[in-house]
């Protein structure tokens, strides 16, 4: 394998054309990764990240059929392809203009028939990604472990009903983290595939929740034990696979980690597309999150709005860019987070080329989403209405609302004096008609 080798010949880093026409989509028509808006460059707000499983493992199998997507950087044993595949990722996050990905320690590097052989795998693929990072100042946005695949897992990691199995997990956490410290990750993201049930009478939700609670803290142990800085984060999605998941939406996982005392341990990575099968309006978990002070990171992602799974498209949708934006702008930014596009190119869009186009055309939807998000907070009228609709809570009895001080007897004396309030209008249409300006 010659690292030289060139996977995506014919394409040359991708410009940023603003008067392009429609028909050119490999060019950036609005994401101008060096341009400032509201004191911090695109790149900066935005902190993209490509996904490795789906880009770079993907085959486009689906559950009604077999691979669609030959990519050729699969060639040789798996220690081979996993060696081309990593040069392959470099030469398009380079190509592309991304600062960062993300991956599961299992498609980094092929899982081996021990522990031991897993281990030596990652390593040696892990040092060439280390290589790869420095020649060209990629980062790692964030390591997961995949303790999801494989059959040991199937009935749970942490939660699993056998302590065998979670000290699998348990061994096999060790090690992404020493590779997240390895490789300098910026955060380790927890996503529980397994975690939960599929029949409430074969389980112990008390017990799993516990074991689970219990496996983080051994996880917060040992990144302080080597000094691993990084942000963790929990990624919630309420079914698939499992028919219920522990970590169903963004304040069920909040609710989790204070209840155990995690809270100040943990952020929250949001995934749309599983906010949408939680039942959740698109941008509903990043506000949520956003709000308790606990959003960390995005992957940037969206469902098909008329399927009730996890489609993983690419974001195309401009109100949804824009709504998660103002949020992400309105808590001063997602860093060390960012927007980690774990999204699959269609089983039937299988050129090499649909990876760029597929990427350049969501990067540019949360460049558009950024560029109104901004507007909007610049222009200020929906901020200034919204504080005149609060406004009742900013002098007497409100402020005592407000700031905690107010009891039951003030209301009584208030309706005394006061009676009935006034009716007022909620006025949703014309909001709706604001946003729509900026869109
Ligand atoms: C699964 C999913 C995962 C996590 C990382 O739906 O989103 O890829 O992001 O394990
Ligand atoms: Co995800």
């Amino acid at each position: 394998m010659s690292e030289q080798e060139e996977f995506f010949a014919g394409i040359s880093k991708i410009p940023y054309q603003p008067t392009a026409g429609p028909g050119d989509v490999m060019c950036f028509k609005h994401y101008n990764a060096e341009e400032v808006l509201m004191g911090r460059t695109m790149e900066d707000w935005l902190r993209f990240s490509v996904c490795y499983w789906h880009s770079f493992c993907g085959t486009g199998a689906d559950p009604f059929g077999f691979q669609t997507l030959h990519r050729p950087w699969n060639k040789g044993n798996p220690m081979e392809s996993a060696k081309r595949r990593l040069c392959a990722a470099f030469e398009f996050f380079t190509k592309l203009g991304v600062k960062y990905y993300t991956f599961h320690d299992r498609d980094m590097a092929p899982e081996g028939s021990t522990l031991k052989e897993s281990n030596m795998n990652l390593d040696e693929i892990t040092d060439l990604a280390l290589q790869l990072q420095k020649q060209t100042g990629v980062k790692v946005l964030w390591v997961t472990c995949n303790l999801f695949a494989h059959p040991r897992y199937m009935n749970g990691a942490a939660t699993n009903p056998d302590c065998h199995v979670l000290a699998y997990a348990g061994a096999q956490l060790k090690k992404g983290l020493d590779i997240a410290k390895k490789l300098g990750a910026e955060n380790f993201v927890f996503w529980g595939g397994r975690e939960g049930f599929l029949s409430m009478h074969n389980t112990d939700v008390s017990a799993e929740l516990k074991h689970m609670a219990n496996f983080f803290k051994m996880a917060v142990k040992y990144k302080e034990k080597i000094g691993l800085k990084c942000q963790f984060l929990i990624e919630p999605k309420p079914k698939e696979p499992c028919r219920h998941q522990y970590d169903y939406d963004a304040m069920s996982v909040i609710g989790f980690l204070k209840h155990f005392g995690l809270e100040n341990h943990f952020k929250l990575n949001i995934e749309p597309n599983h906010t949408t099968l939680a039942g959740h309006s698109y941008e509903h978990d990043v506000v949520m999150a956003s709000v308790f002070g606990m959003l960390g990171s995005v992957d940037a992602n969206t469902g098909s709005p008329d399927l009730g799974w996890d489609t993983d498209q690419f974001p195309m949708d401009i109100r949804n860019t824009t709504m998660v934006m103002k949020t992400v702008i309105e808590q001063g930014g997602l860093q060390p987070g960012g927007l980690n596009f774990d999204a699959k190119v269609r089983r039937e869009s299988t050129d090499l080329e649909d990876l760029f186009i597929a990427h350049i055309g969501a990067m540019d939807t949360f460049a558009r989403g950024l560029r109104n998000a901004v507007r909007i907070i610049e222009d200020g009228i929906i901020t200034d209405k919204l504080k005149e609709r609060y406004s009742s809570f900013s002098h007497g009895l409100g402020q005592k609302v407000e700031d905690g001080s107010a009891t039951l007897e003030d209301m009584e004396d208030y309706i005394q004096q006061n009676g009935e309030p006034n009716v007022t209008s909620g006025k949703q249409e014309k909001y709706e008609s604001i946003f729509n300006h900026y869109i």
